[in-house]
């Protein structure tokens, strides 16, 4: 008799990576641009995406953007990944959780209405989230006011455009993929 050795670990992983790549090619063809969000809990991602939600609604344009809420970063199929940073969790998350800003295309600094009561600079954050990536782009938002929420809006939909090109008028909806987590 003779012993087979299976690795079962990477075909899961292989798998893993396949599916992501459907999902993401799927997603692009009818125009979505799906958008992982990664931070620690109680960040605000909710209240971000609702506020989102709140200003196209108001705005009376119906985007079609996906978005993953997921607890780590790997590979969930996202055409962009965004890292929040609540300023009540300290100015010092780029240099303690390096890997989360080195791989997100977007930082966003939530809760900028706490910003009075707690010791946190976002020049000193944001300084150290561009020394770990430098084309890191900085936005900040205040979700439970809605400040901030127009440029987080022009944002994807300016990398929707870059991502994705002309993507088909008939995308009117505001798709939202949830899948809840915590790191
Ligand atoms: N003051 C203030 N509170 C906020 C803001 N955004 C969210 N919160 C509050 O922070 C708490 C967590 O917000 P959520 O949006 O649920 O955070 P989350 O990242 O979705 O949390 P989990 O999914 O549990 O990880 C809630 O009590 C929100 O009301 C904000 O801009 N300012
Ligand atoms: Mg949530």
């Amino acid at each position: 008799m003779s012993a087979k050795t299976v690795s079962g670990g990477r075909d899961v992983l292989v798998e893993r990576r396949a599916a992501a790549e459907r999902f993401r090619a799927t997603q692009a063809r009818r125009g979505t641009l799906v958008v992982q969000l990664i931070s620690a809990p109680e960040a605000g991602k909710t209240a971000l995406l609702e506020a989102a939600a709140r200003y196209w609604d108001s705005s009376r344009r119906l985007e079609d953007v996906g978005n993953l809420v997921g607890p780590a970063p790997h590979d969930v199929g996202q055409h962009l990944r965004a890292v929040l940073l609540s300023v009540t969790e300290g100015d010092d998350k780029p240099d303690k959780y390096p890997k989360a800003f080195r791989s997100s295309d977007v930082l966003v600094l939530t809760k900028l209405d706490l910003l009075p009561h707690v010791p946190f600079s976002v020049e000193a954050a944001a300084a150290d989230a561009r020394r770990i990536r430098p084309d890191l782009e900085v936005l900040s938002v205040n979700a439970l006011a809605g400040a901030g929420i127009a440029a987080w809006c022009a944002y994807l939909a300016r990398r929707r455009q870059e991502i994705l090109g002309a993507v088909p008028d008939t995308s009117r909806e505001v798709r939202v993929f949830l899948r809840q987590g915590r790191v």
